[in-house]
């Protein structure tokens, strides 16, 4: 067929410059403690993204949709402003976001390479297909790879970068890490780079709280799938009848916490680690922090991790914000 067809997309590794804890090793860490905890990166096997994209479409859930018609609104001025050579997104995903930022690239005549940085080949792949279909002129070059795992390795070119960071997942780290990670992303970044950060804001708790606990039920799924991760992985004997999605907002701590309530005293065994785990009834794994910021936090945490905020795009009516801002 013609050009663009034959351009196959690669992805290319990016070794880690950090060693990442194992999943056994956050699961003694973090499940054999005695505030029961686990990172919220195990809610994501392929069900467990399924259904994320589910809670998505839920009524309830506002933080996609709201950054997405905030991209759509904002995307000529970032482009205007940026003009990127590159636009390198970290846990991209399946490249949703991004699409308003192309649409204004070709109104624009800014032709970026795109750089898509995510642990699934796959999606990658198939996803750099459709927006390359869509957008005749766009060249897909993705990273695969574990973003937290170091960014040391990460092919950094020169010329106007635009880094991306979406969706609100800065909330899944505590503030440490989230300037950490920040601070991290600064150190690749040369003074006419710029990067956009998607980050969900405080507002009113019961909208917080509908957001978390959708009629249908899918959070709750979504929640209770990390159970079945477990089973899978480490071949562990949940019975995830006997738990319950509870989540809550923590307005001391700006933060929606999920956990799994545990309904009656019981014994869980995991036969890879050849241990057991013992609940009584009424104990919480804690499977999720995300964190809701103000105007204060963010600008807190852009400062705190050397950069100067540009231009701070948004949303009126439900609170979301787009923070563009560039090495200090
Ligand atoms: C993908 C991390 C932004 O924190 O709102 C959705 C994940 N958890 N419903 C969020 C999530 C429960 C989501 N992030």
């Amino acid at each position: 067929m013609d050009a663009h067809v034959a351009n196959e997309i690669i992805c290319r590794p990016v070794r880690p410059t950090k060693s990442i804890p194992s999943l056994t090793e956050d699961v003694t860490a973090g499940l054999f403690a005695t505030r029961k905890h686990l990172p919220a990166k195990y809610f994501y096997d392929e069900r467990g993204s399924a259904l994320f994209d589910q809670i998505c479409d839920e009524p309830e859930y506002y933080p996609t949709r709201t950054e997405d018609a905030l991209l759509e609104r904002s995307a000529r001025e970032i482009i205007a402003t940026v003009e990127p050579a590159q636009i390198i997104e970290f846990g991209s995903g399946m490249s949703r976001k991004i699409r308003h930022l192309f649409k204004a690239c070709s109104e624009l005549e800014c032709y970026p390479t795109y750089i898509p940085f995510d642990v699934c080949d796959d999606v990658m792949i198939k996803s750099g297909q459709e927006l390359s279909g869509k957008f005749t002129w766009l060249e897909v070059a993705p990273l695969s790879g574990d973003y937290t795992a170091g960014l040391g390795n990460l092919p950094v070119v020169a010329g106007q970068n635009l880094l991306m960071f979406l969706g609100g997942t800065i909330g899944n780290f505590t503030e440490e890490q989230g300037i950490s990670f920040l601070h991290e992303v600064r150190g690749l970044m040369s003074s006419t780079d710029q990067l956009l950060l998607g980050a969900d804001r405080v507002k009113d708790p019961d909208v917080l709280h509908a957001a978390y606990n959708d009629v249908a039920g899918i959070t709750a799924e979504f929640n209770l799938n990390i159970l079945d991760v477990l089973n899978r992985e480490l071949s562990a004997d949940f019975d995830r009848a006997n738990f319950e999605h509870y989540a809550f907002y923590n307005p001391e701590e700006n933060q929606i916490e999920m956990h799994l309530v545990c309904m009656c005293d019981q014994e869980v065994w995991f036969d890879a680690l050849d241990r057991s785990l013992s609940f009584n009834e009424g104990d919480a794994i804690r499977t999720e922090i995300s964190r809701k910021f103000t105007r204060e936090t963010l600008e807190y945490m852009f400062n705190e991790a050397g950069f100067e905020v540009r231009s701070h795009y948004e949303s009126s009516a439900i609170p979301f914000s787009l923070v563009l801002a560039r090495p200090r």
